[in-house]
């Protein structure tokens, strides 16, 4: 019992969360092995560089490689442990797409022998660990796979979900609780032993399909949280009374706490994630479904917003400030803030409209294609305004306020100028 790993891991995924896993892994003196199908990507965790920006990951890749512990490639190898961490997007039907996850298993199969573990951390749908395990099942017909619950299997094939904030992967990795679901008891324990290598939190066993659903529903529990205060900020917008005050003052009863409302959610996780659940059930999940619908439609409604306030001036600069889809990221994927800023520069096609973000330092190719778009510096954007809309809560945006917002007409979608 309680059991910790040795041996040689295989992750396949070197994205925010299979590069993190492997170094914090590599970094405990295990030898991992990055698989990725992008060159790039595997050329330059190769040179202990990191194609994305992530607190203290930068600095722990590049010791793990020095060290010859990480290493990167695009072909499968041989392993003791194999972590398939691939993104699990949606399909036009918001059904998961589970292509790379099946790729990533299909990849595995010829290199497994008996006795090895496969960890699916990819978030998804309730049934795909099975689902891993029956791809594999099929291409190795000669290893005895865990289907249904069967105690006596070669392999051992667990779903661990992963649950780390960008922003905080480097912190959140090592210390949040797991959840580890195997297709059978032994499964579970077998897998936990890798997550016992690093991680402090505690260490949860379940079946595979309640670790996958427990994932959704964390995702789920905080996009509806987020739509109640979307949906109280258009209530309070129409009633004239401030949303920041009535949260403030609401979450000083012991037992509330609600989020924060923005221009929408963004990201690949929380905007996806819950139409799993909605898919799986989709006459017994009219909250999760709504609450999607409330926050996706932020973005349409901030931007009315700054086109109403732009009629009252004859020919305003209006300053956009922040572009990536949460505050202290890089990340521009799935962004509200850059469909906010689409929106407007559609219906205000003769209006300047300056974009600004420190992370970000090329127009984003989604808005590339507007002529009345500039990216500027976040004094010089602010110093030319008119109007200014806080769109991303950036930590350099907050010492704005005290210097150079007077006079003009502000529009604070985070609350961060209060
Ligand atoms: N947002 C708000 N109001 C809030 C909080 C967030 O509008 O009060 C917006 C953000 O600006 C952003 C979006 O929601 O656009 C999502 O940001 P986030 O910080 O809530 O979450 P992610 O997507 O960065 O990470 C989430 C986390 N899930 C939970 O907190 C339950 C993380 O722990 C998961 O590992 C991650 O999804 C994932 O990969 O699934």
């Amino acid at each position: 019992m309680n059991e910790i790993f040795t041996g040689r891991v295989a992750i396949l995924g070197m994205g925010y969360i299979g590069l993190p896993t492997a170094v914090v892994l590599a970094t405990r003196g295990l030898e991992v092995i990055g698989v990725d199908v992008n060159a790039q990507t595997v050329a330059s965790v190769s040179r202990g560089e990191v194609p994305f920006i992530e607190p203290d990951l930068a600095v722990a890749v590049s010791g793990a490689v020095a060290m010859g512990r990480l290493t990167a490639t695009m072909e499968t190898p041989e392993a003791d442990a194999f972590i398939i961490a691939v993104p699990t997007p949606f399909n036009g039907d918001r059904t998961a797409d589970l292509s790379y996850v099946k790729a990533a298993a299909e990849q595995i199969a010829p290199r497994l022998r008996p006795g090895n573990i496969v960890v699916l951390e990819s978030t998804s749908p309730p049934g795909t660990t099975e689902s891993v395990a029956e791809w594999i099942g099929a291409l190795r017909p000669d290893l005895r796979i865990p289907h249904n619950g069967d105690a006596g299997a070669d392999i051992f094939v667990a779903h661990c979900p992963e649950r780390v904030l960008p922003g905080r992967i480097m912190i959140e990795m090592v210390t949040n609780d797991r959840v580890v679901g195997g297709l059978t008891r032994r499964c579970a324990e077998r897998a936990a032993s890798i997550y016992r290598v690093f991680a402090q939190g505690e260490i949860l066993l379940t079946d595979a399909a309640s670790a996958e659903m427990a994932k959704l529903v964390e995702n789920a529990y905080r996009d509806v949280n987020i739509a109640f205060a979307n949906e109280l900020a258009l209530i309070t917008e129409a009633l004239h009374i401030d949303i920041w005050e009535v949260i403030a003052l609401a979450n000083r009863h012991p037992r509330v706490s609600i989020l924060s409302p923005g221009p929408g959610v963004g990201g690949h996780c929380i905007p996806v994630d819950p139409w799993f659940i909605v898919a799986a059930a989709p006459h017994l999940s009219p909250l999760i479904r709504t609450a999607r619908e409330v926050n996706d439609r932020r973005p349409a409604h901030v931007a009315e917003q700054v086109v109403s306030k732009a009629q009252r001036f004859r020919s305003p600069t209006i300053a956009c400030l922040g572009l990536t889809f949460k505050a202290n990221v890089d990340d521009i994927r799935e962004s509200p803030a850059i469909e906010v800023v689409d929106l407007i520069a559609e219906a205000l096609p003769d209006t300047e409209i300056l974009i600004s973000d420190p992370f970000v330092d090329t127009i984003p190719p989604a808005l590339a294609h507007h002529a009345n778009l500039r990216l500027a510096g976040s004094h010089q954007a602010v110093d030319c305004a008119d109007i200014v809309v806080l769109l991303v809560e950036h930590e350099p945006f907050k010492a704005l306020r005290h210097t150079r917002l007077g006079g003009k007409v502000v529009y604070d979608t985070r609350g961060t100028w209060r």
